[in-house]
């Protein structure tokens, strides 16, 4: 990936913060001084926004790399620092959720009720006799008992594992398996697209091949009918709601495991990425104050994921709540029961901090500009994006639609694997190109390589990789410490070398860690521009190689998206007999562009003419597709491979972790027409 196109992603546009912001910003340039002079004792200064119930000795002990143990000998509760430290600090009455269903209900709970609910749940489960040294799975919708729940399990050292509402039997199954959980939190069902879809019926399903279930908690969100295992099964409402609200939360070591999640992945086997407390909670806590600005009892925050990916986890559980936030949480989906469901809700709840991915940006551009300009969205100061790369044209629509040319947009790089954010603009200070995620935030380290793992220059593209541990990062994936190394250690650095052989670093987490050698390898493909910003390309396995060059998916599909008639695009490379790889686009025209007949065929030509002008020759797909929808995970993210399948006229690999599998069947149909 050492050559790239000397033309792709020339963006001149450039973003200042404004002004009133930038005077009052959380964090300021002298932060990335700060950190680079001594980047532990940055962290170490961050951690102290938490209360600890015992100060650390060491922040960093690095020296079983590539295991790192962050905060050393430190102990803390992460429910305390969410919850109830803000009702001792006198904030109880502040608003913690504003929720709102699908169907309309609403509930608004405090600090002081959060507290109320988590001890409940906390003295629940603890008479369900689960311990500091058991795993709890939550299946549930976007409720607040989910956020309940986690914190719950936080608060009596039980490591949660939340799976996804939206995923089979068959994958809720092999979770609850793999991390070994006793108990399973669950619902009946929940509000989905304007029809209750069922949960507890999934559970049921999943169990039959889970005997080391104990037990099920049932929250009643739709008060469908259930099936019920006597003994097995319990409604939250009989258990938790009974329970005393009074209940002492005992500190943990700073490594005890918090959470395990597994990445939704292409491989028959999902990693178990785990997370733990300390280092975890310092490094959600300070992105959030420092991306977001957030200003607790004056801010509105709304992060749109949900609590079954990581960005839920994070931004919604996790740093929100330890920085006192006021959120908003929203159980269902944008269009349900209008396309103006998330703006009214911006509008209702004076939304000041929107954060959002670009699957949902496009898709609001492509239902049209007049939806948004219905709604008052002034009370939006700022806009965040997060999960796919984000094009240039989506981008400004986004902040010129949305942020009303006002908002800075911050894009945010992160993984499941990282915990946190880690390359994006600080609101306050970065002058923002469209499209770049800019840089990595203080007291991270990243960079860009060529295939030997040397640094490319301004100007080079390569692979993403981050050279110095960081607090949230990974500790293991659950139950394989092997394939934790071989996936993300072993591809550049010390690791390569003696890959398993559990070398020890020479140095110990002191300060010229540089010289450790130990790489992490995020699988993202990455270019360096001029400035030395950052710009991502999307996975590795999705760029092409046409006639020797290597082209990122990302930069056609940029190309694309920026012609005024496109609102979608998804771009794969599929064998071809002369150029090895060629280029195949499949594309959504905005809604109302004429696609019929030859304006169809004409769109066509232009469309391959476009982006010949914008990025040379060599990246002018072989074949464009005009589609009406992309096959995307139910995280939000297209699924190329899917694309690279009907591109190459194979039968569909798994489709299990698609969002809607009608989808495949129409863009076969398309490949198979004649062009
Ligand atoms: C937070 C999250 C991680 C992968 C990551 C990358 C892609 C996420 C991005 C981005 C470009 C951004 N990704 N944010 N690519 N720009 N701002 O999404 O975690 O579900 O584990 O996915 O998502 O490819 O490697 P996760």
């Amino acid at each position: 990936m050492t050559e790239t196109l000397e033309n792709l992603l020339h963006e001149s546009r450039r973003f200042v913060p404004p002004p009133q912001l930038a005077s009052a910003a959380n964090v300021t340039a002298g932060a990335y001084d700060e950190a680079a002079a001594d980047r532990l004792a940055f962290w170490d200064r961050q951690a102290r926004r938490l209360d600890w119930a015992q100060e650390w000795t060491r922040t960093l002990d690095w020296s079983d790399a590539p295991f790192a143990r962050w905060f050393v000998g430190g102990r803390l509760n992460v429910a305390h620092n969410c919850v109830d430290r803000h009702v001792a600090a006198g904030l109880g009455d502040r608003v913690a959720l504003f929720w709102e269903g699908e169907p309309g209900d609403t509930r608004v709970i405090t600090y002081a009720e959060l507290g109320v609910m988590v001890r409940q749940a906390a003295n629940a489960l603890t008479d369900l006799g689960v311990g500091s040294t058991d795993r709890v799975a939550i299946y549930l919708p976007m409720i607040p008992e989910a956020v309940v729940a986690m914190l719950a399990c936080a608060r009596i050292g039980a490591t949660h594992s939340v799976v996804f509402g939206g995923f089979s039997a068959e994958a809720l199954s092999g979770r609850i398996i793999d991390a070994g959980a006793k108990v399973v939190i669950t619902a009946d069902g929940g509000y989905r697209r304007g029809r209750p879809s069922g949960l507890k019926s999934i559970v049921d399903e999943a169990l039959t091949r889970c005997p080391v279930v104990e037990h099920t908690l049932v929250v009643r969100r739709t008060g469908q009918d259930v099936g019920w295992t006597a003994g097995r099964d319990l409604w939250w409402h009989d258990t938790v709601a009974t329970a005393s609200d009074l209940h002492e939360a005992q500190p943990f070591d700073a490594e005890h495991p918090l959470f395990i999640l597994y990445t939704s992945g292409t491989t028959a086997h999902p990693k178990g990425i785990l997370h733990t407390t300390g280092g975890y909670l310092t490094q959600a806590a300070y992105t959030h104050h420092a991306v977001f600005d957030l200003k607790p009892g004056t801010d509105v925050f709304w992060c749109t994921a949900d609590v079954g990916w990581v960005t839920g986890h994070s931004y919604i559980a996790y740093g929100p709540l330890a920085n006192g936030a006021t959120q908003v949480m929203y159980e269902g989906t944008p269009d349900t029961p209008h396309q103006g469901r998330f703006w009214e809700l911006i509008e209702k709840y004076r939304v000041t901090i929107l954060y959002t991915a670009p699957t949902a940006i496009r898709t609001f551009a492509k239902w049209g500009d007049d939806i948004p300009a219905q709604f008052d969205l002034t009370s939006l100061r700022l806009l965040g994006s997060v999960g796919e790369p984000i094009n240039p044209e989506a981008w400004m629509w986004y902040r010129e639609q949305i942020g009303g040319d006002r908002c800075p947009v911050v894009d945010t790089w992160w993984q499941t694997e990282t915990g946190g954010i880690m390359i994006s603009p600080l609101p306050g200070v970065t002058r923002c190109k469209p499209g770049s995620a800019m840089r990595p935030l203080p007291g991270i380290t990243a960079d860009v390589v060529d295939d030997a793992g040397a640094s490319v220059p301004a100007g080079g593209g390569g692979f993403l990789v981050l050279r110095e541990p960081w607090p949230g990062m990974l500790r293991t994936i659950w139950g394989d410490d092997q394939r934790f190394r071989d996936t993300y250690w072993s591809r550049f650095g010390t690791g390569t070398s003696a890959p398993g052989s559990g070398a020890r670093a020479a140095n110990g987490g002191g300060t010229a860690l540089a010289e450790h050698g130990w790489v992490y390898f995020a699988g993202d493909g990455a270019k360096r521009d001029e400035d030395g910003d950052l710009w991502l390309l999307g996975r590795v396995d999705d760029v092409m190689l046409v006639s020797g060059h290597n082209i990122s998916t990302t930069e056609v599909e940029s190309a694309l998206v920026s012609h005024p008639a496109v609102a979608e695009a998804a771009v794969v490379g599929a064998t071809d007999p002369i150029t090895g790889q060629a280029i195949v686009a499949f594309t959504i025209p905005l809604g109302d562009v004429d696609t019929a007949g030859e304006a169809g065929e004409k769109l066509l030509a232009e469309l391959r003419r476009h982006v010949a002008d914008t990025l040379g020759p060599i990246a002018k797909p072989r074949q464009i597709l005009l589609v009406g929808e992309l096959p995307k995970t139910r995280s939000g993210k297209i699924m190329r491979r899917l694309l690279r399948d009907v591109a190459e006229h194979r039968s569909l690999g798994d489709v299990t972790t698609l969002q809607d599998s009608t989808v495949m069947d129409l863009i076969a149909t398309k490949m198979d027409e004649p062009h």
